[in-house]
């Protein structure tokens, strides 16, 4: 037990009128929606990276966040890990995520960080046995370091590949091992600065290879969850291969991979590519990709990624929705992918941030199941397409333009626009908030 949790209690459902901070106003674990608890439906992750890791810094400015477990030695990656499992408990999240640089110190060689991982996972291992706690995901940290600053797939070093490809494999054993629902890849460097130094045909190529060799190696290894991939259009690089859902889908059919391979979807990286969370959501589910979530709060001005904690209802009420309409998770879940601000020094801040966020996501959540089960919105939408699911819409897609010019002059076709009804269904949207 550490106590840098003391005095907080566990954070209780107290109802929309409770005016106790620490307490859930929507977030009912046990609440039944569509069939499915809020517990299930939801599937709640803390992230350790910004919860633990992170010291509070900016382009500007170090630290500002005095954690005790601050250092590099495996006895503060131990007291972390306390830290780590009390703040699971007290916000009752049933998962958590990591990287392996979040949870080791980092060693002088492949072989120490090796080490320092495995024993973590062995301390995690009866953690998670004597809280219940579960891994949503593992993931390789092939960005901070500065080996990895050209990229790791994609380096111009043969080197670099190799010592991302087994540290790839060193972070997949400790996913299996801990039980894992699902192994993230974010390209954090994968991407490049300047084409002047560039050869984006070699890099390309380098990080379908290894992406390859990561499928080959779940299947060999026999884990069943999911390999996912985490598109973000820039930052840390300028220009990053996996932009969005829609390109790393074609990154995946040109490596053959995109039966294997499914997405984590965060919400600021949404942003930052040009689109709404719920544009992402809904590519993933079309093309039968969609597999978790980051959940997070982009700002809108700054350009950045700033991984706000999310607390804006209506626009998560439309990002649950199509999970929804994806038929919710199934190895996936909703990962708080998010930190404080560099100001909120205290315990009570990582609390609260949170309990807000699990709050507006289950007020969300319960929005888009209103949604979903009244049908409006599906009946408005299905009214608009009505034509298509006629003998002649559907003979049309079968035609060819020959035909289809004999028949428009025939049946002198001329078609009346019709109304998209925009702001009506907008309307109907705010009903359900
Ligand atoms: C970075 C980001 C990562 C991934 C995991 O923007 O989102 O934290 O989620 O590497
Ligand atoms: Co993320």
């Amino acid at each position: 037990m550490t106590d840098f949790f003391k005095g907080i209690p566990a954070i209780t459902y107290q109802g929309p009128d409770s005016d106790n901070d620490f307490a859930f106003r929507h977030y009912n674990p046990d609440e039944v929606v569509m069939g499915k608890t809020l517990k299930d439906h939801l599937r709640f992750a803390a992230a350790y990276w910004h919860s633990f890791a992170w010291p509070g810094g900016d382009p500007f400015g170090g630290q500002t966040f005095d954690r005790p477990w601050f250092g590099d030695s495996m006895d503060a990656a131990r007291m972390k890990a306390d830290a780590a499992f009390e703040m699971f408990q007290i916000l009752g999240v049933p998962y958590f995520c990591f990287h392996d640089a979040d949870v080791r110190p980092e060693g002088n060689s492949f072989a120490q960080n090796t080490r320092n991982l495995e024993e973590i996972v062995d301390y995690f291992a009866a953690k998670m046995e004597a809280t219940g706690v579960k891994l949503l995901w593992g993931t390789a940290n092939l960005f901070s370091h500065r080996r990895f600053m050209a990229g790791a797939a994609t380096n111009p070093d043969p080197d670099v590949f190799a010592f991302s490809a087994a540290t790839i494999k060193t972070c997949m054993d400790a996913t299996m091992k801990l039980g894992g629902e699902n192994y993230v890849l974010w390209g954090g460097r994968e991407g490049y600065e300047t084409l002047l130094n560039t050869d984006m045909g070699r890099e390309r190529a380098q990080a379908g290879r290894m992406l390859q060799m990561v499928v080959d190696y779940k299947h060999k290894m026999g884990f069943k969850g999911a390999i996912l991939i985490e598109p973000k259009p820039q930052e840390p690089t300028k220009h990053q291969y996996d932009y969005d859902v829609a390109t790393v889908y074609g990154f995946l059919k040109e490596f053959g991979l995109e039966g294997e391979v499914k997405m984590n979807i965060e919400q600021g990286h949404a942003i930052l590519a040009g689109h709404s969370f719920e544009h992402e959501l809904a590519m993933a589910r079309e093309l039968g990709i969609f597999g978790s979530i980051d959940m997070n709060r982009n700002d809108y001005q700054s350009g950045w990624d700033t991984d706000q904690f999310p607390n804006n209802v209506p626009e998560m009420a439309l990002a649950y929705y199509e999970v929804l309409r994806a038929g919710g998770f199934t190895t996936g879940g909703t990962n708080f992918d998010a930190k404080l601000r560099r100001q909120s020094l205290d315990a009570e801040d990582l609390i609260l941030a949170h309990v807000g966020g699990m709050d507006a996501c289950a007020a969300g959540l319960k929005a888009a199941a209103a949604m979903l089960a009244d049908g409006k919105l599906e009946s408005a939408r299905d009214a608009r397409y009505a034509g298509w699911d006629t003998e002649a819409g559907r003979a049309l897609l079968a035609s060819d333009l020959d035909a289809i010019t004999a028949k428009v002059m025939a049946q002198a076709i001329n078609p009346a626009p019709r109304s998209g009804r925009q702001e009506r269904l907008e309307n109907l949207v705010n009903r359900y908030l």
